[in-house]
């Protein structure tokens, strides 16, 4: 199969779609964008399962959760297009893979701002995961307010046929930061990128208070952590029974009666 580029596109024969490209041309290059962005959307899958594993592991061996939630998003066709043409790249999937690095997004919210380098810590150590790029918008904060750590990694994602490096977009911010970001997000869409000057600089106030809360989080849970810890139970007598219903509380096995001695 010829990869997708528009030159391919011929404008003979009877199957002319009225625009100079072949019907045929056109459903190839539907399947070949299709088959592209499901790509991505393993990557996704791949991130997810990755953040979910060091969030249950890190839960377990040091009884702290660092992630509050995960969220993901593909960009649809729409947007990926409208980027290509705005940013000016070749119109292909070998440019669009290269240049587009934001096709597969993993948003990844924690409690304190510690908790963003433990986490980014995790990820990048990992083997299969190469950071490609970090924009810390953390320490140089957006002029409007914006504050967040992106990451551009690389995973690997094993296809039926082949494997593919997918480049995932992966930003790690607090419940403070990310409360900002979606209310801006919000307001940005609602006055479609003029928001009135105002709003801008209230916006820019909120992120300031946004800032000193997480500070002061940051502060209380430093102080509760030095302090007294709770006796951790002692693991002498191992209950196999709750080891077992944990395990399997998302993945329930029917068991016979005398397959386990529970
Ligand atoms: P959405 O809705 O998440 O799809 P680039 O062209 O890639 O070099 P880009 O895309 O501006 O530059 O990269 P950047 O600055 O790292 O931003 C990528 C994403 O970060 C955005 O994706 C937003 O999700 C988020 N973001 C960046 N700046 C802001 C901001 O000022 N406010 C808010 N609320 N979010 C921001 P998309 O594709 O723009 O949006």
């Amino acid at each position: 199969m010829k990869p997708w580029h528009p030159e391919h596109a011929r404008d003979d024969g009877p199957t002319d779609n009225g625009h100079g490209i072949a019907v045929d041309d056109l459903r190839l290059i539907r399947d070949q964008f299709v088959d592209f962005m499901l790509g991505y959307k393993f990557a996704i899958d791949e991130v997810t399962t990755k953040i979910n594993i060091l969030r249950e592991d890190f839960n377990n061996t040091h009884e702290y959760n660092p992630i509050e939630h995960v969220g993901s998003r593909l960009k649809s066709p729409e947007s990926v297009l409208e980027k290509v043409r705005r940013k000016n790249y070749a119109m292909n999937l070998t440019s669009i893979r290269e240049n587009v690095l934001d096709i597969a997004g993993v948003r990844v919210v924690c409690s304190f701002i510690s908790d963003i380098a433990t986490i980014k810590q995790m990820l990048a150590s990992q083997a299969d995961i190469t950071v490609l790029e970090e924009r810390d918008y953390i320490t140089h904060r957006k002029p409007n307010g914006y504050q967040s750590l992106h990451l551009i990694v690389s995973i690997p994602v094993f296809r039926s046929d082949r494997t593919e490096r997918i480049p995932v977009e992966i930003q790690i911010r607090t419940i403070a930061m990310d409360f900002w970001a979606s209310l801006e997000h919000k307001i940005y869409y609602k006055y479609r990128g003029e928001v009135p000057p105002n709003l801008r600089s209230d916006l820019a106030q909120a992120a300031e208070v946004a800032t000193q809360l997480d500070e002061q989080m940051e502060a209380l849970h430093r102080q509760v952590d030095r302090g007294p810890q709770p006796s951790r139970r002692r693991a002498d007598s191992l209950d196999l029974g709750v080891l077992y219903r944990s395990l399997t509380a998302d993945h329930p096995v029917q068991l016979r009666p005398g397959d386990l001695p529970l």
